[in-house]
């Protein structure tokens, strides 16, 4: 059977997607991988729908992986390849797996939950009637659900072929060559080494996850030999990656007698710098730090999300203020070497001005030097906060409100600009004055209509500093991978 994945995310990471096709490979299907990559905020054109609809011409499935964000977008393809092609289309992906019903009205089938068993269940049974757990069909009545995958070692090794892979170039799908491969992934080769996570985070579809899931809160890892088999197999097949990054919520969390293991089997057999995202304050330790940084970690990514003990239990994060110090104090301790990043949320319209602050002013004591990202809270369904935004009104049209809400624009506030300046202060490793960012963030001075000329003042500070250090760009924005915080200071920011 012929089957071509599409995935419309703007990355070619599609981790689930490259699993996907391997694991169908494996069983003996012919499968192909378009990387449609655009932005969920711009409507693929007419010539580009053209194009992947040619391509899905001679296949027996075609299988769209979608976000919640990317529902346009892949409403656009699926009703193309519908219509035109009469092929049927299934769904997979955190969204699908959320919205089952929702999902059904545009495809024919949907996966629900981890698919590897069964997507390749799904193509044996394909125009039979015959139900496959797991999988929701147009019109089925009852469903049955697939319990994840409960050994990692025994799937199949992400598809890396190049040659049943095309990718989206300006306006044109173009075979994927190892050349765009690379400039596409900035060369890093991305990973998951666990799948779950034991936590409940409000805004997380592993609220979801875990109620539908329960094996979910088990963190089920690949074997550490594994993994750096997984990685060796990569570069050796595709000499384009320059850094590894595991995208995983659970690394630091393994015992470290593991991570013992794999950092010298890491620094042995790959030898290159590794990243490490979605660490929590919690699971940080010197050993592991130590281990790690030895074998090539030169950055990690770890949620702060807000530095208000109220908000963090609210959020359900699982780590004090003490935890998050001690956590910044150590990776602090390997600084030479290794940057951190800090993911922090603005925008809930639950938190009070009195918790924003008081995360601004943790941030600006922390040890530098680290990386600021920040997120505009996004009501994504399955999660609690979407629940809550539902009831309370915040939400009345998921896609508007939702799906088309992008995650890095942010309210035109105040205390969001003191948050971009203190962003920019971060990233050139210069500290931002205490005593003026106490004074401007206190209630007197931040309610007051003129204050909106403090930030500005701060960033032409900065901007001067940045000239004595022969840095003149303090107006570039922070080489982040993700898009940087909107230009507050373009225009005087109304006062919250
Ligand atoms: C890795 C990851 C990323 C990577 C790679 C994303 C990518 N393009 O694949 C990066 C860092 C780029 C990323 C970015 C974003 N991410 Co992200 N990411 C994850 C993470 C941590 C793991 C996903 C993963 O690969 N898991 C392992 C694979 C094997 O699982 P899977 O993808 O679910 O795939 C399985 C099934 O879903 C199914 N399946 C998947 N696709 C298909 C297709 C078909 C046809 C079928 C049948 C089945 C199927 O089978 C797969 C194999 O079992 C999840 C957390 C989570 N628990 O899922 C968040 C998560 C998916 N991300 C999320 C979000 C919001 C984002 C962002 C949109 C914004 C942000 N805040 O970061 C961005 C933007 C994306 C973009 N590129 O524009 C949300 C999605 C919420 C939602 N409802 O849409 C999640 C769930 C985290 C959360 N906040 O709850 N992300
Ligand atoms: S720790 Fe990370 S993956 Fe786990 S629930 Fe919280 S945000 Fe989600």
């Amino acid at each position: 059977m012929r089957i071509t994945f599409i995935s419309p995310f703007p990355d070619v990471y599609s981790f689930g997607v490259r699993s996907l096709s391997a694991t169908a490979r494996a069983a003996g299907h012919d499968t192909r991988i378009l990387f449609v990559t655009q932005e969920f905020t711009q409507p693929y054109s007419a010539k580009v729908v053209d194009q992947v609809v040619e391509l899905c011409r001679d296949s027996d499935l075609v299988g769209v992986s979608l976000m919640s964000n990317f529902w346009d977008n892949s409403v656009a393809l699926t009703e193309a390849v519908r219509k035109r092609l009469n092929i049927p289309v299934a769904w997979g992906g955190i969204h699908p797996t959320v919205r089952p019903e929702e999902c059904l009205r545009v495809a024919d089938y949907v996966t629900v939950g981890e698919a590897e068993e069964s997507f390749v269940g799904l193509l044996g049974a394909l125009g039979s009637g015959h139900s496959v757990p797991g999988v929701r069909a147009r019109g089925q009545k009852g469903f049955e659900r697939a319990a994840p995958p409960e050994n990692l070692d025994s799937l199949a090794q992400p598809d890396f072929d190049l040659e049943h892979h095309f990718v989206l170039v300006g306006e044109r799908m173009l075979p994927m060559t190892p050349e765009l491969l690379r400039q596409r992934t900035e060369g890093i080769y991305l990973t998951i080494p666990s799948r779950g996570c034991p936590f409940d985070c409000i805004y997380c579809c592993n609220v979801f996850l875990n109620k539908e899931f329960p094996e979910n809160k088990k963190v089920r890892h690949k074997s550490m030999r594994r993994l750096v088999d997984e990685l060796e197999t990569a570069l050796n097949r595709l000499p384009v990656f320059n850094r590894i990054k595991f995208d995983d919520d659970a690394f630091f969390s393994l015992p470290y007698e593991e991570i013992a293991e794999f950092s010298l089997d890491y620094k042995r057999r790959i030898g290159l710098p590794l990243v490490v995202t979605g660490v929590t304050p919690s699971t940080v330790r010197r050993d592991k730090l130590e281990a790690l940084v030895e074998a090539g970690l030169v950055e990690v990514r770890m949620g702060i999300e807000s530095a208000s003990e109220s908000m963090r239990k609210e959020y359900k994060r699982p780590q004090t203020e003490r935890k998050v110090q001690q956590a910044a104090a150590l990776l602090n301790d390997f600084r030479d070497k290794l940057i951190p990043y800090y993911d922090m949320i603005i925008d809930n319209p639950w938190e009070s001005d009195e918790s924003l602050v008081e995360s601004l002013r943790f941030l600006a004591r922390l040890p530098q030097p680290f990386e600021v990202i920040m997120y505009s809270l996004t009501f994504y369904p399955g999660t609690d906060v979407y629940d809550r935004a539902v009831a309370e009104g915040l939400v009345r049209d998921d896609i508007e409100d939702v799906y088309r809400k992008y995650y890095h624009s942010f309210r035109r506030t105040y205390l969001n600009a003191l948050f971009d300046v203190l962003m920019h202060y971060a990233h050139w490793n210069e500290r931002i004055p205490i005593r003026s960012l106490d004074f401007a963030s206190r209630p007197e001075v931040r309610n007051n209509p003129f204050a909106w000329i403090i930030p500005k003042l701060l960033k032409g500070r900065l901007r001067l500093k940045l000239k004595r250090r022969g840095q003149g760009g303090a107006a570039a924005k922070p080489p982040h991978s993700e898009p940087a915080v909107a230009e507050f200071s373009a225009q005087p920011s109304p006062v919250s």
